[in-house]
């Protein structure tokens, strides 16, 4: 019986370690809609141990999440939306706004501060193979 609980912790933590390995999210949230917004935005700080790049978003909380860069041209905003975002080893990459962000198309609900929404983030790695992470995040008002 011993044995058997032993092995099992040992199993997690090998699990746990697999996932850790692929890419750190920190920073990350969603920001407050205003009443009657379909549209909503998420940052994060991603960092990636070896080469990688997001590839796909989803979220049961909208009908598409878009990966999407913006930046000033002669004081227009534009948004640009990205088939991935590459990631350097080691090097953060911050999605914050202003930046880079997640844009959520078609919310199912209001985005409400206090709330939390789900996501699923793909990551590609330098030979091609995809993994995903689930994470959880706050929804919270700018500041
Ligand atoms: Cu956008």
């Amino acid at each position: 019986m011993q044995n058997i609980s032993k092995l099992i912790i040992l199993i997690s933590l090998l699990v746990a370690h697999s996932v850790d390995a692929a890419v750190t999210i920190t920073d990350a949230w969603v920001r407050e809609n205003a009443p009657g917004q379909t549209v909503g935005a998420a940052y994060m700080t991603l960092k990636s141990a070896d080469e990688s790049a997001l590839v796909f978003v989803e979220s049961p909380a909208a009908d598409s999440v878009e990966i999407h860069s913006m930046t000033m041209n002669n004081n227009v905003m534009k948004m640009r939306k990205l088939d991935e975002l590459p990631l350097k080893a080691g090097k953060p990459e911050k999605l914050a706004p202003g930046g880079f962000h997640l844009m959520l198309f078609d919310l199912k609900k209001p985005l409400k501060s206090g709330e939390k929404v789900d996501f699923k983030l793909c990551f590609k790695d330098k030979a091609g193979n995809i993994t995903h992470q689930m994470v959880t995040l706050p929804i919270k008002a700018p500041n």
